[in-house]
């Protein structure tokens, strides 16, 4: 069977489950939110990471129902964490959209929708895009992105620095986020990786966005980037993306 029929039988048999990477603040350690990564867990037990299904995924429009699915389960994990007492306040579930998710005319109402259905505070919510997608058409992603932001979800833009943004989109877009890619950050003992870095905060600062340095593996980042003043931060250092049970007692030891 080819990879495509796979997936659409994976997704009938419900074979798609959701890690959940926490985002921590770098000057208290304290969690402020989690990034839900999707897993394919074949009958095997077999863990098939996204990077290998999401591109047929999305050649195939599957990612459409996945991507779907994926945002109704990360709204009812945040259902079950806040219920359970976790998740300080302001705490946020940062969810990963695709190109062709983004590029769907019916995107703002089905999220609406899906936080409606879910009863999730629309503040609970940040949606990650990446700059390319962003500035394909520029002028139709505006009108999504001032869509989700009056009803209250976060933006945040994934792998920034990796791509090509207009600034002068940058500033008009309502972002509330730039995450620095982790190739800058685990290059950072290059001065050129530290030079961007260092620019890539100072912007998010500029446009009055945080900033959100992914791939931290070490202590020695961790300092560095909370000297450059970075706000929030994720990696294999904090934590590695987990399963919800182990997210809950992760968050319970925190608390
Ligand atoms: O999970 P992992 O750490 O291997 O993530 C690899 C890539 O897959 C990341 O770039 C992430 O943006 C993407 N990804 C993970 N989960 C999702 C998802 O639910 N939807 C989309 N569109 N991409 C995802
Ligand atoms: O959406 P995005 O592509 O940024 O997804 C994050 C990806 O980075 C996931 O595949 C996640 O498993 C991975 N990741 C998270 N923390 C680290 C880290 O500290 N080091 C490395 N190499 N990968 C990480
Ligand atoms: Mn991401
Ligand atoms: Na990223």
């Amino acid at each position: 069977m080819d990879l495509e029929t796979n997936l659409r039988l994976a997704l009938d048999h419900r074979e798609f489950i959701l890690h959940y990477q926490p985002i921590f603040d770098l000057k208290t350690l304290a969690p402020c939110g989690v990034e839900a990564l999707v897993r394919w867990r074949r009958p095997t037990g077999e863990l098939v990471p996204p990077d290998e299904f999401i591109p047929a995924a999305e050649q195939s429009g599957l990612i459409i129902p996945l991507g779907a699915m994926v945002l109704a389960e990360a709204c009812r994990a945040m259902g079950r964490l806040r219920r359970g007492g976790l998740g300080g306040n302001p705490f946020f579930m940062s969810v990963n959209l695709s190109a062709r998710q983004f590029t769907q005319p019916e995107l703002v109402k089905q999220v609406v929708r899906t936080l409606r259905d879910e009863r999730m505070a629309p503040g609970d919510l940040k949606l990650e895009i990446t700059e390319s997608v962003l500035m394909e058409h520029p002028e139709s992603a505006m009108l999504k992105l001032r869509g989700l932001r009056e009803f209250g979800v976060g933006i945040g833009i994934d792998d920034f620095g990796t791509g090509y943004s207009s600034l002068a989109y940058l500033q008009r877009f309502p972002i509330d986020t730039l995450k620095v890619d982790r190739g800058f950050v685990s290059g950072m003992d290059e001065y050129g990786n530290r030079v961007i870095v260092r620019s890539i905060i100072g912007l998010a600062h500029s446009l009055g966005c945080d900033v959100v340095a992914e791939g931290i593996e070490t202590e020695s980042q961790l300092r560095d980037l909370a000297g450059l003043g970075c706000d929030l931060g994720q990696g294999f250092f904090y934590a590695r993306p987990m399963d919800e049970a182990a997210l809950t007692s992760f968050l319970g030891k925190e608390e």
